[in-house]
């Protein structure tokens, strides 16, 4: 079966035929991917972690039956092979349960992470035209699963909210239990019979417009990456994974991440909370060898490693990626943490990059690594030169990109996707980065209309979207401007409705919050002017505003 194939631009069957045969796409499949661990790894731990019922731990047969039981009775209530079905899910050992089960059905999970509200969730439910949403119950402050049954009630295509809850638990009207869905596990499952070229699920990116974009991505080339990323990572049945980061970003996921420890037969630990403190207690319960954090996690745990009583000597490499590792951070992780560092720049649309354990030192403090595939191709171009020539080899240019796990389009987004791709189908990264001479990459900045917050990524469009939407707002614009913790974060300038009483800035973030909005979106600072406080940009673009006034915001600080 082909799962979707509307508002999904296929790899050129000429490109795709080069991909098999040079070996990256083997036909593989999620449920293939299963399998195989089961196969060779059944009895060895998959997973551990707390969900709703408690600590679990759980062998690879089992997290196979729960998920084939949980397939069985999402059938049951007509999930079928192609349905999307928003995963909205902390790390709890249910995410990798329903992940499994989705694919063994042959629908596709939309990942959303767990700081997302509703106003996201409507979005990536009506864009998917979701038939199901997958949540928790009360988690972080939030009832989640009365915001997914409001959703539903509203949109139509959704017709089921499941819960990882208790049995007994309470729930709004319409919502079932994941528990209540468990079946004696069958045999055989549509999944079973998906072929790898289809798309597998949609994936999240940053954004860089008013509304998120979905992420396409096949059996074949997700699957790639995750079996070259646990090889580059040296990933085997040893490996203890830590997953401190949402479990649904592509980072955990893949990097090589919860499914590259599912290929190489090791542990994942489901961290509830990426704390030093909650984390290391996990480093040490469990013996965890592999971990992955942002930056400003990085500097929280070599901070905390200073006074901590708990025993880190299991671990040997840890992760630090999603956004910039300044290079003096990148050299006391080794000192404060007796583990390796490896750089990852990666992104959702596909190409990631590693520093590789054989690097010098310099080369692991200083560069975001080098691409995963052979057949990753790179460009770095003048970003200002219509015809995006490359720029002299070492210089500064954006980063283009196009390989055999970078995806071709975002879903049903044709528009969007003319300015994202280059005719010939490069990915237009946003990214602006140099490659030294030993063909290592470093990011040194940005073209993308995006602000990266310690690695969680806002469209400055989408949140001034939100403060326009205020009664008392004409026009506002969002800027990102340096932060010693988070590399940086997000100051909003809103221009009110003349002749009103001007709103408070903390009545505009308790507005944007309760528009129902991940928190960190919400804009750190808000400044209400009269009107944008620099001149000389009045007829250009949004972008030049934007950089105008994100120099003036740095330089008052
Ligand atoms: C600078 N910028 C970085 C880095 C990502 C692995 C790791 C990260 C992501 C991710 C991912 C960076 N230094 N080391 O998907 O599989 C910024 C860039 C990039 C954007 C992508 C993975 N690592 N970035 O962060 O889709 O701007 O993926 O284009 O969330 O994050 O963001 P995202």
């Amino acid at each position: 079966i082909n799962t979707i194939a509307a508002g999904v631009v296929p790899y050129p069957p000429e490109v795709a035929e080069r991909y098999r045969a040079a070996g990256y796409w083997t036909g593989q499949t999620f449920p293939a991917l299963l399998d195989a661990a089961v196969a060779a790894h059944g009895p060895r731990t998959a997973v551990v972690g707390t969900g709703p019922s408690g600590p679990e731990r759980w062998s690879y047969g089992e997290l196979d039956a729960r998920a084939r039981g949980l397939a069985a009775g999402l059938a049951e209530i007509g999930i079928a092979p192609g349905d999307r079905v928003v995963v909205w899910l902390p790390n709890v050992p249910e995410y990798l349960e329903t992940i499994f089960a989705l694919f063994r059905l042959g629908a596709l999970p939309v990942f959303a992470l767990p700081a997302h509200r509703a106003s996201e969730i409507r979005y990536f439910v009506e864009h998917a035209e979701a038939t199901a949403i997958v949540t928790v119950g009360r988690h972080d402050r939030f009832d989640h699963a009365a915001a997914a049954a409001g959703i539903a009630a509203e949109v139509p295509s959704v017709r089921h909210v499941v819960v990882a809850a208790e049995r007994d638990a309470e729930l709004p009207d319409r919502a079932l239990t994941l528990a209540a869905l468990r079946r004696t596990p069958p045999d055989r499952l549509p999944g079973d019979d998906v072929d790898a070229g289809s798309v597998a699920f949609l994936q999240l990116s940053g954004g860089t417009t008013g509304l998120p974009k979905l992420i396409p991505r096949t059996h074949d080339d997700y699957l790639y990456s995750v079996r070259a990323s646990a090889e580059i990572c040296g990933l085997g049945p040893g490996t203890v994974y830590l997953a401190a980061l949402p479990a649904a970003h592509n980072f955990t996921m893949s990097s090589p991440g919860l499914l590259g420890v599912v290929h190489a037969g090791g542990t994942s630990v489901l961290a509830p909370s990426p704390d030093a403190d909650t984390c290391f207690g996990l480093i040490e319960a469990e013996r965890v060898t592999l971990a992955a954090v942002v930056p400003p996690l990085a500097a929280a745990w070599v901070q905390a490693a200073g006074s901590t009583s708990r025993d880190l000597t299991s671990l040997t490499t840890l992760q630090v990626g999603g956004a910039k590792c300044a290079a003096e951070l990148a050299r006391r992780i080794p000192v404060a943490l007796g583990a390796r560092l490896q750089q990852v720049f990666g992104m959702a649309e596909g190409l990631v990059n590693y520093t590789r354990d054989d690097d010098p030192d310099d080369v692991v403090a200083e560069t975001q690594g080098r691409p995963i595939s052979p057949d990753d191709e790179i460009r770095v171009v003048d970003p200002a030169d219509p015809d995006e020539r490359e720029v002299p080899p070492g210089e500064v240019g954006a980063l283009l990109t196009r390989g055999p796990y970078t995806i071709r389009g975002y879903y049903r987004a044709e528009e969007h996707n003319a300015t994202a791709f280059t005719a010939d189908g490069f990915y237009r990264t946003g990214d602006l980065v140099r490659i030294t001479e030993r063909g290592d990459i470093v990011v040194t900045g940005r073209v993308k209309e995006q602000i990266n917050r310690g690695g969680e990524k806002i469209a400055a469009e989408e949140v001034e979207n939100h403060l326009l939407a205020h009664p008392d707002v004409v026009d506002a614009a969002i800027v990102g401007v340096p932060d010693d913790f988070l590399g940086e974060r997000t100051h909003a300038y809103v221009i009110p409705v003349p002749g009103r009483e001007a709103p408070r800035p903390a009545a505009l973030r308790r507005f944007v919050r309760e528009r129902g909005v991940a928190a960190y979106k919400v804009p750190d600072t808000v400044e209400v002017v009269d009107a944008f406080p620099v001149t000389g940009v009045g007829k250009t673009s949004r972008r030049a505003l934007r950089a105008a006034l994100a120099a003036r915001a740095t330089e008052n600080q």
